[in-house]
């Protein structure tokens, strides 16, 4: 996938410039950009003046025909005064701003989002204050700065965040060492295990940033990314609220969000048309024949077994592609799902459950 910025591309002044300022307002992200002109600047500045000086020095004191050689003075204590306190003076100042933007970066405002962020080999999690995760996997397409429209090789997950904003992540790896990274953002912070790191920023403009992980943790280190929205803050209310679990409400309005966020959707559908695995529409009670030979009635014991080990009974004309939920899913979530896929209807139906969202249902109950 290709999500390079491109602003090399469009010139090597436009990148050095900086035309392009970090899209964070927090303190962070500017002191950064600022820091790195600051830096940038001021070695441009003194390597041109001691090489110039030296360049000077060669050609005025080159060795002349007939001149003598003079012993040069071994010490000069106003000048050796002069030049360890001027440059001190510019490292002390380097010091604290780069201690203040560290500093400024930890210590979140306190009306700050607190979001969660997990990083585990090799993808990123958020959980947001009302519990709810970022659906696991989606495609994204991504435009970036200069229009170019981008469309990720892999399933990445897209959190959200307000805008206009303060938003704190609280962070931790369940592996190894990660670093999250927002190139737009200038934001860079190490995950690691067993222990929780912060950072914050604040974005005050919509849109879509991508988010990379800058510390090398495995096969699929290049491939971790994800993308941070952007939303106004009512959309970011509301989309954060379709994600929540409503464990009050009984197992079928789980079963029915954990199939949006936890993935299911990406080859699941529910109203009946295949995708990279069958429909969940009326599959309770369906015999179900399997590649190489074996069939099932489809029942909670099956629609566990298919959830924890899918390879072991592939559902004929599908292909062997979903991945195993041992571990993402409890006990209590696996009878959500199930309990789901029963409310989606019953083949054949059970009596007096009218079905009534595909077509197969405006036949008579028990007609096939
Ligand atoms: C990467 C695509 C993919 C994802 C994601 C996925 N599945 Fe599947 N699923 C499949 C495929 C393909 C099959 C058919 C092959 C097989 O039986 O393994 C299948 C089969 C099933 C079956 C058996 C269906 C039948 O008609 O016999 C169930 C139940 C199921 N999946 C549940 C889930 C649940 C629950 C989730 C989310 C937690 C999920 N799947 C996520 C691709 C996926
Ligand atoms: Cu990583």
């Amino acid at each position: 996938m290709n999500l390079i910025p491109t602003t090399l591309a469009d010139g090597f002044w436009h990148w050095l410039w900086f035309n392009e300022k970090a899209k964070s307002s927090a303190g962070v992200a500017t002191i950064g950009d600022e820091l790195f002109m600051y830096i940038f600047w001021l070695s441009v500045v003194w390597f041109v003046f001691l090489m110039g000086l030296t360049f000077y020095f060669v050609v005025k004191y080159r060795r002349k025909p007939g001149q003598k050689l003079v012993r040069s003075p071994a010490h000069h204590t106003p000048l050796e005064i002069a030049w360890t306190v001027v440059p001190t003076l510019f490292l002390v100042y380097i010091f604290f701003k780069g201690f203040w933007g560290y500093a400024d970066a930890l210590v979140a405002p306190a009306n700050a989002e607190l979001i969660n962020l997990k990083a585990q080999k090799w993808a990123w999690r958020m959980t947001y204050p009302n519990g709810a995760e970022s659906p696991l996997s989606t495609r994204f397409t991504y435009t970036d700065a200069q229009g170019n429209q981008l469309t990720s090789a892999q399933d990445a997950p897209i959190f959200v965040v307000p805008a206009g904003k303060p938003v704190q992540l609280r962070m931790s790896s369940m592996d190894v060492i990660h670093s999250f990274w927002v190139p737009d953002f200038r934001a860079k912070f190490d995950i690691f295990p067993n222990r929780y790191t912060a950072y914050w920023f604040q974005a005050d403009e919509v849109g879509d940033h991508p988010i990379y992980c800058a510390e090398y943790c495995g096969d699929l280190h290049s491939e971790m990314y994800a993308i941070l929205r952007v939303l106004p803050e009512a959309e970011y209310r509301s989309t954060i609220d379709g994600w929540a679990i409503p464990w009050d409400q009984g197992p079928v309005p789980v079963g029915k969000v954990l199939y949006k966020t936890k993935g299911c959707a990406a080859c699941h559908t529910v109203d009946g048309t295949p995708n990279t695995g069958p429909t969940w529409s009326h599959i309770w009670g369906e015999e179900h024949e399997f590649e190489g030979g074996g069939k099932a009635v489809v029942d909670a014991n099956y629609i566990r077994e298919s959830i924890l080990v899918p390879a072991a009974k592939i559902r004929k004309g599908f292909p062997n592609q979903m991945v195993s939920f041992q571990g993402q899913l409890n006990d209590r979530e696996l009878d959500a799902l199930i309990a789901y896929i029963e409310s989606l209807g019953a083949n054949p139906p059970a009596p007096g459950t009218g079905h009534s969202e595909t077509g197969a249902e405006t036949e008579p109950a028990g007609s096939n």
